[in-house]
C-alpha cells in the first residue's frame, strides 16, 4: 500500500486565473484540487472597482467545469485613487480583500499604487471593516538589487504601514526571504504570510545554472538555497499557523517566456498540492500540510473550514509537456517530468 495522506480540501490564498480562453483553461486544475481561492485582480485593465470584480466572478463562474462547487473570492486592485467609500462598497459587496502592487513590481501592475501612506485613510477603512491589505512585498525602486527587493519593502513600506494602522489585517503574499519569514513570525496576529511551491521546491541556481531556465522566472525572483530552507522552516515550525498556501500560479503563453525578454509567472495549478506535499516531505513535516494547506488560511481570513477532503498518495506521476492555453500552449512547473505524489479524490 502506498503512503496515503487524507487532508480537508485546500484552499489557494493567491491565483492568477486570466480572462477569456486563458481563463478557461486554466480554471479545471485549481476547481479539481482547491474548494476556494483568492483571485488577483491583475488583469487588463486591472480589476479596480466592486463592478468589475462582480462582472469578472461571472465570468469565472461561467467557465467552471459542469457540477463544479469551487467558490472564488474577489479581490480589488487598489490604486492612489481608492477611496474610504470604495471600501466600504467593497465590504457590503463581500470583496475578500485589496491588493497592493507597487507601481511596476510585476506582471501588470502600472496602475499600481504610488506611495501607499497617502492612502492612509483608505487604510484605516480597510482595518475598520476587517478586509485585508494583500502585498506584493517588493520595492520598485530601480537602485535596488532585484534579489534585495523583498527585504527593503519590509523596512521602507511593510513597517511604516503597521505603525499607522496596526490593526490592519495583511498578508505578504509570495514570500521568498529569511528576512520576510522572521518578520511575519515576530509580528503579530493580525500579519500572515503566502508560500509558493516554487519558492518552497527552488532556488536561483533551478533559474540560471546550466542555461537560462524561463519558465522558472518569476516575481519575487527566486532567491538562494538559504532562503529556500528558511521558508521551508518557517511553514512547518513554532510559527507555522501564520503561514498558508497561495500557489501564484501565474500563466503566460510559451512565446511570452520563451523569448528575449520573457514574462515572470510559474504555472503550478495542475499539481499544486502534490508539489507542496513534496516540499512538506522534504522538510520531514508531511504531517503540518493540513494545517498550511487547508486550515491556516481560512483561518486568518475568517472562513469556515471546508467540509470535504481530499487524498494524496505517494504514487508518481508525469506531468504533459504543455497543455492547451486557448490557441497558445502553456508550460507548467515540472513540465515533462515526475512528481512524487497525486491527488486521487476530491
Ligand atoms: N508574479 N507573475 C505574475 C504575478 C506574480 O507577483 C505576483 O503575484 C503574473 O503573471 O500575474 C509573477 O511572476
Ligand atoms: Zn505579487
Ligand atoms: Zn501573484
Amino acid at each position: 500500500m502506498p503512503q496515503t495522506l487524507v487532508l480537508p480540501q485546500p484552499d489557494d490564498m493567491h491565483l492568477h486565473l486570466r480572462d477569456g480562453d486563458a481563463l478557461k483553461a486554466v480554471l479545471p486544475f485549481t476547481a479539481k484540487q482547491m474548494a476556494r481561492a483568492i483571485i488577483m485582480p491583475n488583469l487588463k485593465p486591472p480589476v479596480v472597482r466592486v463592478a468589475d470584480a462582480l462582472a469578472y466572478r461571472q465570468r469565472i463562474q461561467a467557465a467552471l467545469p459542469e457540477g463544479s462547487d469551487f467558490q472564488p473570492l474577489m479581490t480589488l486592485y487598489l490604486t492612489d485613487r481608492t477611496t474610504p467609500d470604495w471600501v466600504h462598497e467593497a465590504k457590503s459587496a463581500g470583496i475578500i480583500a485589496f491588493k497592493l502592487y507597487p507601481a511596476g513590481a510585476t506582471t501588470n501592475s502600472d496602475a499600481g499604487v504610488t506611495n501607499i501612506l497617502l492612502l492612509l485613510p483608505t487604510l484605516h477603512a480597510m482595518s475598520e471593516a476587517g478586509l485585508p491589505l494583500l502585498v506584493h512585498g517588493e520595492v520598485t525602486d530601480s537602485n535596488i538589487d532585484i534579489f534585495d527587493r523583498e527585504a527593503a519593502f519590509i523596512e521602507r513600506v511593510l513597517k511604516p504601514i503597521i505603525k499607522q494602522v496596526p490593526q490592519l489585517k495583511i498578508v505578504f503574499e509570495h514570500i521568498t526571504t529569511a528576512e520576510a519569514a522572521k518578520f511575519v513570525e515576530n509580528a503579530s496576529d493580525n500579519i500572515a504570510a503566502t508560500v509558493t511551491p516554487q519558492h518552497l521546491l527552488l532556488n536561483r541556481n533551478d533559474l540560471l545554472v546550466g542555461g537560462i531556465r524561463p519558465h522558472h522566472y518569476c516575481l519575487p525572483v527566486l532567491k538562494r538555497e538559504s532562503h529556500r530552507q528558511a521558508l521551508l522552516t518557517a511553514v512547518t515550525g513554532k510559527f507555522a499557523h501564520k503561514f498558508f498556501l497561495g500557489t501564484d500560479s501565474a500563466p503566460h503563453s510559451q512565446h511570452t517566456k520563451e523569448c528575449a525578454c520573457g514574462c515572470a509567472g510559474v504555472f503550478s495549478a495542475h499539481a499544486a498540492l502534490e508539489l507542496y506535499a513534496e516540499a512538506f516531505e522534504q522538510a520531514g513535516a508531511l504531517d503540518k500540510l493540513a494545517a498550511f494547506a487547508s486550515q491556516n488560511g481560512a483561518r486568518f481570513y475568517g472562513l469556515p473550514q471546508n467540509s470535504g477532503t481530499i487524498t494524496l498518495v505517494k504514487q508518481t506521476q508525469t506531468i504533459p509537456p504543455c497543455f492547451n492555453f486557448g490557441t497558445e500552449s502553456l508550460i507548467p512547473m515540472r513540465a515533462g517530468e515526475e512528481i512524487a505524489w497525486s491527488v486521487v479524490s476530491a
